[in-house]
C-alpha cells in the first residue's frame, strides 16, 4: 500500500497560481506512482471559504481518480463547520475528519486512518484517544493531524507522549511549513511534510511530500520534491573584491544562474568597496526569478594592522608588503596576490593557525 503525506497547500491565496500548479502536479504524481491513500494534514485552503473557482478546481481534481482515497484533517486556515470549504457535497473518494479524533477504515487497501479536524481557527490539545474495540483487525493504522509541537501553541499543541498514545504506525503532521525529518515517539513515526510550494524568501529549499510504502517488511518513507520554484540560499565571500561589477563576476563564477528560482544571497567577507546590496540585487536581477541580497560584510581590514598580528596571516601580510615595495612597476599583481591570499585565509585557514 502506497500513501502520500502532504500539508499546508494554502490554495486560493492571491498570487497562488504556482501553488495550484504544484497541487495538480502532486495529483499527477499520485497517479503515476499508483498512490492509494492521500493524507492532507490541514490548510489545504488558505481561508475557511475559498473562492468558488478554486474550490471547484480543487475538489474536481481530487475526485478525478476514484481509486485514490483522500483523507483530510482540516487546519487552522480551513477549519470545518457551516459555510466552510467542506460544508458541501464532496467527491465520494474524499473524506474530511470531524473535530473529534476518530478513524476511517479502508479495508480494500488494508489500512485504517485516524485523524481530527480543526473546528475553528484555534484548537486546544486533543483529549483522549478512543479505545479500539470493535475495529476491524489486521488493518494498518495511519494518522493525519494539523498540530503544533510547541507546548504553549494555540494551534493544537502536541507532545511526543500524546503522539505515542495514538498508537498509529505513522502520524502525518501539518502546520509547520519547513519539513521535519521522520521522528519516533514510542511505536509511532511522525513527520511534518512542510508546505508544498514556497512563495516567499522565508520558505527556503525543496518542498514536497512524504511518500510511504507499507509492505510485509514494514514501512518505508521517502521525501519527494514536488514544488516548482524554490528559494535557494547562497553565500558569496567578497573579500578581495574591489567593485560591484567584480562581485557580480565572482557570483557568476561561483554560483551561476538559477532560472525560475528565488535567490537569497548573503554577502560575507571584507570587500574593498562600499557594498550597496540593492544595487547588487539589481545587477544580478536576471540570474534568478527574484533576488534578495543580505549584506553581512564587514569593513576591509587595514593591511598595516594585520601586519602587526603575531599569526601566520600577519607573517603573510608582512612578506607581501615587502614584495609590493620591491615590485617596481608591477605593484598591482602583488596587491592582488595579497587580497586573494587574505580571502584564502578566511575560507580555509583559521586566524589562530600559526
Ligand atoms: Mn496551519
Amino acid at each position: 500500500m502506497k500513501f502520500l503525506h502532504c500539508a499546508d497547500l494554502h490554495l486560493g491565496c492571491p498570487g497562488g497560481a504556482e501553488r495550484l500548479r504544484a497541487f495538480l502536479g502532486l495529483l499527477a504524481f499520485c497517479k503515476q506512482e499508483k498512490v492509494e491513500v492521500l493524507l492532507i494534514a490541514g490548510d489545504l485552503f488558505e481561508s475557511p471559504r475559498a473562492d468558488e473557482r478554486t474550490r471547484q478546481r480543487v475538489f474536481s481534481a481530487l475526485g478525478e481518480d476514484p481509486a485514490l482515497c483522500v483523507l483530510i484533517a482540516a487546519g487552522n486556515h480551513d477549519p470545518i463547520g457551516p459555510g466552510t470549504n467542506y460544508d458541501e457535497a464532496l467527491p465520494g473518494n474524499v473524506y474530511v475528519f470531524p473535530r473529534a479524533w476518530s478513524c476511517a477504515e479502508i479495508p480494500a487497501y488494508g489500512v485504517r486512518v485516524w485523524g481530527a479536524s480543526f473546528g475553528a481557527d484555534k484548537e486546544p490539545p486533543f483529549a483522549v484517544v478512543p479505545a479500539r474495540r470493535r475495529l476491524t483487525p489486521g488493518l494498518y493504522d495511519l494518522g493525519v493531524l494539523h498540530a503544533d509541537l510547541a507546548a504553549d501553541s494555540p494551534y493544537r499543541p502536541l507532545t511526543p507522549e500524546r503522539i505515542a498514545e495514538t498508537q498509529v504506525k505513522y502520524l502525518a503532521l501539518g502546520h509547520i511549513h519547513a519539513r521535519s525529518e521522520v521522528r519516533r515517539a514510542g511505536g509511532t513515526l511522525y513527520a511534518y511534510s512542510g508546505c508544498l510550494q514556497g512563495l516567499g524568501f522565508d520558505e527556503v529549499g525543496e518542498k514536497g511530500a512524504y511518500l510511504g510504502e507499507v509492505t510485509e517488511n514494514g514501512l518505508s518513507l521517502s521525501f519527494v520534491k514536488l514544488c516548482g520554484s524554490m528559494t535557494l540560499e547562497k553565500t558569496l565571500n567578497l573579500t578581495g573584491c574591489r567593485s560591484l561589477e567584480e562581485a557580480a563576476r565572482l557570483y557568476d563564477r561561483q554560483i551561476g544562474p538559477l532560472p525560475g528560482h528565488r535567490l537569497l544571497l548573503t554577502l560575507t567577507g571584507a570587500p574593498g568597496f562600499a557594498v550597496d546590496g540593492a544595487a547588487l540585487s539589481r545587477l544580478l536581477s536576471d540570474r534568478a526569478a527574484k533576488v534578495r541580497v543580505e549584506d553581512e560584510t564587514r569593513p576591509e581590514a587595514d593591511a598595516s594592522t594585520l601586519a602587526r598580528e603575531d599569526t601566520l596571516r600577519g607573517a603573510f601580510v608582512r612578506r607581501m608588503q615587502a614584495r609590493i615595495a620591491q615590485a617596481d612597476g608591477d605593484e598591482e599583481t602583488a596587491r592582488l596576490a595579497l587580497r586573494l591570499g587574505l580571502a584564502a585565509f578566511e575560507g580555509e585557514v583559521r586566524d589562530d593557525a600559526d
